[in-house]
């Protein structure tokens, strides 16, 4: 039988467009899935779930996806049974605690007895317990940012990426609990072949990882210079060297089209 492995992607939002050019920059063929729950690439054996982030844990715990791209905030909050797989490399973003600039919370001591609000309440529980701080969680889907201004909440415990909701409301990071961002997830019973078929996914996105930290530098050099260069160079290994002496191009100052090879002097 042909199995094709089931990703969830994320329907719109911070982590569609990430998600959507690494699969293509894998050589992965999709259209956009626009207004679509789920296409079929031309040329992987994958067909993409277009999802809500907050679901995405959830359908790879069971099996409704095999794998899914989404945030660490979001899996650890949504605490499902699912494989970690790695890291992906966008949607980077800490979850912090941020108190009022101004007011009487000083630090995280500061916490016992008061209210946090936030869209994250099992991980903030989670979190107070280990400081051992006795806050009482105030769970809010949106807009946690304001709860403090309208006096909802004493702190807050939310995303932050920039800084510039926190500065625009006033608040102050004191304490950061997760560093997170886009990671791939998988289910905890994959069949052998869609296995095959992630460890050929995984392939491919380790081949973007690698191109993605690497420069190819192409330059012309008098021969009595190389050594320099390549002590200056922190290639990966020694650099091609390969000799044009003696030769050079000449190119049309009309159309820049390449002439011919002429002989140097
Ligand atoms: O509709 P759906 O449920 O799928 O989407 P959503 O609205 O729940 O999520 P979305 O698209 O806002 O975020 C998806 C994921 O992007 C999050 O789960 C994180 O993994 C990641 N991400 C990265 C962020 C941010 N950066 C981010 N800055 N998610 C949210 N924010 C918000 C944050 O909540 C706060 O309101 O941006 C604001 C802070 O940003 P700065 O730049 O002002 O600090
Ligand atoms: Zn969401």
């Amino acid at each position: 039988m042909n199995e094709t492995l089931k990703i969830a992607v994320q329907k719109s939002g911070r982590l569609y467009e990430g998600s959507m050019k690494l699969l293509k920059e894998c050589g992965i063929e999709v259209s956009n899935g626009n207004n679509q729950l789920r296409v079929i690439a031309a040329n992987f054996p994958v067909e993409i779930f277009f999802l809500r982030d907050d679901d995405i844990p959830e359908y790879v715990q069971d099996a409704v996806a095999d794998i899914g791209f989404v945030g660490e905030n979001v899996v650890k909050e949504k605490n499902k049974e699912v494989d970690i797989i790695e890291k992906l490399g966008f949607g980077k973003c800490r979850l912090s605690i941020a108190i009022p600039k101004t007011g009487v919370l000083q630090s995280l001591n500061d916490l016992n007895g008061k209210k946090i609000a936030t869209s994250y309440p099992f991980y903030s529980f989670l979190f107070s317990q280990r400081k051992n701080i006795q806050a009482s969680i105030h769970e809010i889907s949106g807009s946690v940012e304001i709860a403090p201004r309208i006096g909802l909440a004493d702190a807050i415990c939310d995303l932050v990426s920039s800084g510039s909701t926190l500065f625009t409301n006033e608040l102050k990071e004191i304490e950061t609990i997760l560093f997170s961002e886009s990671i791939l997830i998988s289910n905890k019973t994959l069949t052998a072949e869609k296995k095959i078929i992630l460890e050929s996914l995984r392939f491919r996105l380790s081949a973007v990882k690698k191109a993605k930290n690497n420069k190819y530098v192409l330059l012309n050099a008098p021969n009595n210079k190389l050594d320099t260069i390549f002590g200056l160079l922190p290639g990966m290994k020694k650099p091609n060297n390969s000799a044009i002496s003696g030769r050079r191009l000449e190119f049309c100052s009309f159309c820049n089209k390449r002439k011919r090879f002429l002989e140097c002097d």
